[in-house]
Order: C-alpha cells, then sequence, then structure tokens
C-alpha cells in the first residue's frame, strides 16, 4: 500500500482554506460554524470520491464508510476559537489518504471519520462523547457555549441531513494520527510519538456573584465585587494544589467573563471555566474537592453567591496493545531509533472511541511545542513520515 504525499498535503491545505484566519496557517474553524459546515461538506465529497459511503450521525460527526467490517481512522476538523491548520485536520486527511491507498491496494478496508465538537464548544471532546455514550444526546443538548447558545441549537442547523449513529460493531479499531501539540519530539529531534495513554480531564465553570455598583461612589470597604473573588480564588488553588499535584497535573482558568465588563461598573459576577487534567482519577478527585472547597470559602468571605455548573470529565485510558505494536513496528521501520513512547497530555477522541473497540494513536512533532494558536505548524517532511507509519501500520493489522 502506497500513500500519495502530494496528494495528502494537497488535502491538507485545501482543508486549510475552510476558516483560514489570515494569520499564518492558523484557521478559526469552530463546531458547527458556517467554515465548519462548509469544511464538512467538502470532506464528505473527498469521502465520496474515494468510494465511501457518506454519513452524518445527529451529534453531525461525519463518517465515510467502507463496505463490511473495516479500520476506522480520523480525528476531527473543528477548531479552537484560534486553532492551527494541524490540530484534527491532520488525522482526517491522513485517514481519507490511506484509505485511498488501502483500496487501490485491494485492501484492507479503511472508513474514516471527522468527530465533530473535539475542541470542547459545548463539552469536553463533544461528538464522539456522545457517540461512545459517556454523556447522553438529551444531556448534551442542554450545554452551552460561552455566548449562551446551546448545542441543541447548534446542531438544528445540520440536522435535516443526520442518519442514526453509527453501529461501532462494524469496526475493528480505531488509529487516530495527531500533532503532539507539546515540546517532547521537536526538542529530542524525533519524528513520531506512538502513544502509551491519554491523561484525564475535569473541566466545570464557576461563577461568582456579588453586587454590581457604582465604581466612584462604592467604598473599598462596602464593595461585593466578583473580579476580586474570581482572582482571589485563583491565587489560592494555586497555592493549595500543591501538596496534591505532581509535575505532569496541570489547570487552567482559560475562559472568564465579568458582567456588565464596563472600566465604572464593580462587577457583579464573575463566571469562569475552571479545567483540571492529570493521568490519575484520584488525583482528579482530591483536586475537585479542593477547588469547591476554596471557591466556598473565598465566596464566605467576600460576600458572594457561588454556583458550580456542570462539572464534564473523562477518565485516562491506556491504548491497545496490538494496534500499538503495529505503530511501533513501523515507527521502528520508517524512522529507525527517532521515534519514542510516550503518554498524550491533550485530549483525544480516542478517549472516548476507546469505551467501543480498541484505539491507538501516533504524534508527528509540534514546531516548538505550539499548539491552540494561530502559529502551529509541523515539518511538511515530518507529516509525511506519519503518514507512512499510519499507513505501514494499517497494512500490518490488515
Ligand atoms: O483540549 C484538548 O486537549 C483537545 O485539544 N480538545
Ligand atoms: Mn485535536
Ligand atoms: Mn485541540
Amino acid at each position: 500500500m502506497t500513500p500519495n504525499a502530494d496528494r495528502f498535503l494537497s488535502d491538507l491545505h485545501a482543508l486549510r482554506g475552510f476558516g483560514a484566519s489570515g494569520v499564518g496557517k492558523g484557521v478559526v474553524r469552530p463546531a458547527y460554524s458556517e467554515a465548519d459546515g462548509a469544511a464538512r461538506d467538502w470532506l464528505a465529497g473527498r469521502m465520496e470520491a474515494a468510494g465511501l459511503r457518506v454519513h452524518r450521525d445527529p451529534m453531525g460527526n461525519l463518517f465515510g464508510l467502507a463496505e463490511g467490517p473495516s479500520l476506522l481512522l480520523g480525528s476531527h476538523s473543528d477548531s479552537q476559537p484560534e486553532g492551527g491548520w494541524l490540530d484534527g485536520a491532520l488525522g482526517v486527511v491522513a485517514a481519507l489518504e490511506v484509505a485511498r491507498a488501502a483500496r487501490a491496494a485491494g485492501g484492507p478496508p479503511v472508513s474514516v471519520v471527522s468527530f465533530q465538537d473535539e475542541e470542547g464548544r459545548f463539552g469536553v471532546t463533544t461528538g464522539s462523547a456522545v457517540w461512545s455514550g459517556q454523556i447522553s444526546l438529551e444531556e448534551a443538548d442542554r450545554l452551552t457555549d460561552h455566548a449562551g447558545v446551546t448545542l441543541a441549537e447548534a446542531r438544528a442547523s445540520m440536522a435535516a441531513r443526520a442518519g442514526d449513529f453509527v453501529d461501532p460493531a462494524r469496526f475493528r479499531g480505531f488509529i487516530e494520527m495527531h500533532i503532539e501539540q507539546g515540546p517532547v519530539l521537536d526538542s529530542a529531534g524525533e519524528r513520531i510519538g506512538v502513544v502509551r495513554d491519554i491523561v484525564g480531564i475535569r473541566d466545570m465553570r464557576i461563577t461568582f456573584t456579588g453586587q454590581q455598583n457604582h465604581a466612584g461612589t462604592t467604598p473599598m470597604h462596602l464593595r461585593r465585587d466578583a473580579f476580586q473573588a474570581v482572582a482571589a480564588f485563583n491565587a489560592r488553588i494555586n497555592e493549595r494544589f500543591r501538596n496534591v499535584v505532581t509535575p505532569a497535573t496541570v489547570w487552567t482558568v482559560g475562559h472568564v467573563s465579568l458582567h456588565p465588563n464596563a472600566s465604572s461598573i464593580v462587577p457583579g459576577r464573575g463566571v469562569f471555566s475552571m479545567q483540571w487534567r492529570d493521568g490519575e482519577s484520584d488525583r482528579l478527585a482530591r483536586m475537585e474537592a479542593i477547588i469547591r472547597e476554596t471557591a466556598e470559602e473565598v465566596a464566605g468571605e467576600m460576600g458572594m453567591d457561588l454556583a458550580f455548573g456542570p462539572m464534564l470529565g473523562l477518565e485516562p485510558v491506556a491504548m491497545d496493545a496490538r494496534l500499538r505494536g503495529a505503530l511501533e513496528a513501523e515507527a521502528e521501520t520508517v524512522a529507525p531509533g527517532r521515534w519514542r513512547v510516550m503518554p498524550s497530555g491533550a485530549l483525544h477522541d480516542a478517549t472516548n472511541v476507546a469505551w467501543l473497540m480498541p484505539v491507538a494513536m501516533l504524534f508527528v512533532p509540534s514546531i516548538g511545542g505550539i499548539s491552540h494558536a494561530f502559529e502551529e505548524d509541523t515539518a511538511e517532511p515530518d507529516l509525511v513520515t506519519g503518514l507512512e507509519v499510519l499507513a505501514g501500520a494499517v497494512a500490518r493489522l490488515g
């Protein structure tokens, strides 16, 4: 089986055209946006041209199905609000190329998927989470983005063309190729990472409500300033986590919204996202307890009402030994001595799909370790090396 590197790179650049940010190679293609819909229509056309049967499920997950039992390859084609051109797109386009190459070589059958809302406009890897039953469609429909739009409203725009959920029993396994999104491979001068396991995550919205008031006339000691509560929480949590976390644990306050967000108004409401990730579920639970206690303590001291949104979470998962073995054998063939087995600190659809079938993942280096930013990039020879390892592993599993 010989994948066509030029056709693969040309498709990858074509996909970048949907939602191209105009800054570097970046893209703005959030789930269910116009650019996302147009990109999915284009991908559907490429799937059809590759001889695959196009199927959209109620979440908007897009499948190109091969006849009979097949291996499923893919990732996602939605982006962060400011995203790179490869995050997700690489795995989808590589899957498409391997499906074409496999078909031309007379097998093995390969199906392709682009999951919807991997980047969590509404949740955490929402499309594959619903497909795998980690969250029900009914529950997911009530999730809102930062602007207050519900998932039910967003997916309604794509509902007309949706069929049923695909029966996962038709797939023999799932392999997701992705950029590393961290500095390990790039700084070591290595070409391929074979993933051992993917960390777990928790994500929750927290709201402090104080009293909106005049910024000139309200004495400092009488204020119930929601921003001050958010700031105090953040300072305290960094301190409190100290005895619980390891150097691999990460946590992020990535979205903050103050109401009404005006220079001359003491903010009455502060809403922020609290996200934390670690390879051990127990540690994630201990961190949750600290977060809740600290927020309650700050609310009590500063006269705030406190509300926690629903906590979304995915458990850490290990990759399947057989699929992983095929990637390792192929990595050693294509890039001898220049690959490693490594954990994934980023979340991926593979986490959810692992509940349905054996899964494995491979990484290619990210230049400077940058991702979730317009600057995200990977040298083209590394993209092609990844494609070759993926195709070779599929042939081995044939
Ligand atoms: O946030 C993540 O790890 C993933 O890119 N959605
Ligand atoms: Mn991704
Ligand atoms: Mn991402």
